[in-house]
This record gives C-alpha cells, structure tokens and sequence, in this order.
C-alpha cells in the first residue's frame, strides 16, 4: 500500500504534476503516513531522478523547475503535519537559517527549518540567495546560537566558509556555531572550512543542532 503511495509520489514530481503531488501529500496526512518518510521515501525519489537525469543530460531546465515546484508544493502541504508531530515544545536555541548567496535551492533548507522548529529550535528563515553580511547581521539581531547554512551547488558552497571567515573576523566565532549541509557537502569541506557541524538530512541536523546547544 505504502509502496504504490511512495511510487505515485515519486511519479506526481517527476511529472512536475505539483496538483498531483499536493493531493498524494494530502492522502498521506489522511492516512497517518509519517510525513517526513512520504518525503525521504516517496517525493525526493522522484526529485533525485530528475536531478540525475538533468545532470546526464536527458531532461532539460523547465523539467527541473517543475519538479522542483511539485517538490514544494507537496513539502508545503505536509509541513504543518510535521509541526504538529513535533513533541518536544521547550526552546532548545536560536537558528539562523538560510541557502547561501548565489543559490537559489530552497526545499532542502527549508525542510531543515521545519524539522528543527518541530523539534523546538527558534528558527529564523532568511530564505535563499542571502549575502553573508545580512546572515551575520541577523545572528547579531537575534543573538543566534547556530547558523545554518545550505548550499547546493558547487560553486556556491565557498560561501559557507566566507561566513564562518566573517563570523571569525567579528569575534563571534566562539560564540555563534555553524551547520552546514546540502548535496554536495562533504565531511572533507567541513573539516576543510572548521564547521561545527554538518549533516547529510533534515533529521540528522535536528540531532547535531542539538548536540551544538549542548541539548543531545
Ligand atoms: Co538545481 N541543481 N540548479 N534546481 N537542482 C542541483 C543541485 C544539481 C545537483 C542537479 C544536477 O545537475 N544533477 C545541480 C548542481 C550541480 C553542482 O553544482 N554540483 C543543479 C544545477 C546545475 C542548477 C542550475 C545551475 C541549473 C541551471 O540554471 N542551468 C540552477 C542554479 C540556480 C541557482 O541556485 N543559482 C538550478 C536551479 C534549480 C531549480 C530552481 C530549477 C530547482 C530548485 C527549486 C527550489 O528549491 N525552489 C532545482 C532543483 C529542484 C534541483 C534538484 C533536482 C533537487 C534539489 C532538491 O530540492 N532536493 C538538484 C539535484 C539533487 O539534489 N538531486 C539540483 C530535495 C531536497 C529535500 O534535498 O536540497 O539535498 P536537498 O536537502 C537535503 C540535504 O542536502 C540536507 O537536508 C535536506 C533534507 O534531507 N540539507 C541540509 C540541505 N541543506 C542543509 C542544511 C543543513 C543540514 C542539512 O544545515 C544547515
């Protein structure tokens, strides 16, 4: 039962069918599927195919940002299921999250925030494309304790290790942590660039987010 599910969401994204994947999101709820497993088993499937298929060549721009648009549409329809299946409702610390300047990949991050939220992080949004001196100027405002920071280009991962160099630079480096993560994120750049931490998924980082803020 849940196969087939898992198998029509894949499809509804690489379709780029965004109507498709908000109705199969909206069953899975229904059905008290987990949302985050129809998101890791069933949607980023389909979304890994397309990113295959686009690197080989064999789809095109406009396949890439209809799957990315069923992407959304379909983590937007299960966020506030994964916000109520959060259990633990104390405020474990302050993160500052965003996807790097010059980058434009917003699903991951933003699954990120939720889980984090759910998880009982206060999670500061900044969005995509952010320049690191807005980033740093908003762990001042808020007096952050982590800043997230995804990036899921190759290109744009440099950005990560400018603002932990800016963070450094003001001092704040002892204070404020860094998380890093996105596809092309390696445990060798993390080393390289002295991240605090790093995860592969969204859950992972609940758990180092918590480890950062001595919550683990
Ligand atoms: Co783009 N894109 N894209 N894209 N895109 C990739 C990343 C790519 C790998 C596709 C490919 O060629 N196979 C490739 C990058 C190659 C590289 O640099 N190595 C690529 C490219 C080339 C591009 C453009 C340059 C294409 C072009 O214009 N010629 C362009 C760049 C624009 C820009 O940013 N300046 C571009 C554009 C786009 C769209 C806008 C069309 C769309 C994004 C839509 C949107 O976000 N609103 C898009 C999409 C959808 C993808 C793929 C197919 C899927 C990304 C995604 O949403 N994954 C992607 C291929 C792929 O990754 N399979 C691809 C699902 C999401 C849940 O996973 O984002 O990895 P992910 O996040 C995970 C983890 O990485 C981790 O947890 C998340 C949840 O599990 N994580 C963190 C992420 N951030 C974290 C932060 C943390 C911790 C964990 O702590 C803070």
């Amino acid at each position: 039962m849940s196969a087939d599910l898992f198998q029509k969401m894949a499809q509804s994204i690489i379709d780029g069918d965004s109507d498709a994947a908000v109705a199969l999101a909206q069953q899975a709820v229904a059905s008290g599927l987990d949302p985050l497993e129809a998101i890791t088993q069933g949607f980023v499937m389909g979304v890994n195919q397309v990113g295959e298929a686009f690197a080989k060549g064999d789809a095109f721009l406009p396949e890439l940002v209809m799957a990315g648009e069923a992407m959304k549409a379909a983590v937007s329809t299960l966020e506030p299921e994964m916000q109520k299946r959060g259990i633990q409702r104390t405020m474990l610390g302050k993160v500052v999250l965003a996807t790097v300047e010059g980058d434009i990949h917003e699903i991951g991050k933003s699954l990120v925030g939720t889980m984090l939220s759910a998880s009982g992080f206060q999670v500061f949004d900044m969005g995509v494309d952010v320049p690191t001196a807005r980033i740093i100027a908003k762990a001042k405002e808020v007096d952050a304790d982590i800043v997230g920071l995804s990036a899921l280009l190759t290109t744009t991962m440099v950005k990560q290790k400018e603002v932990i160099e800016e963070l450094d630079k003001q001092g704040l480096r002892k204070k404020i942590k860094v998380m890093v993560g996105g596809a092309p994120v390696t445990r060798d750049w993390v080393q390289k660039i002295e991240a605090d931490g790093y995860s592969e998924d969204a859950i992972g980082a609940v758990g180092i987010a918590k480890q950062l803020v001595g919550a683990a």
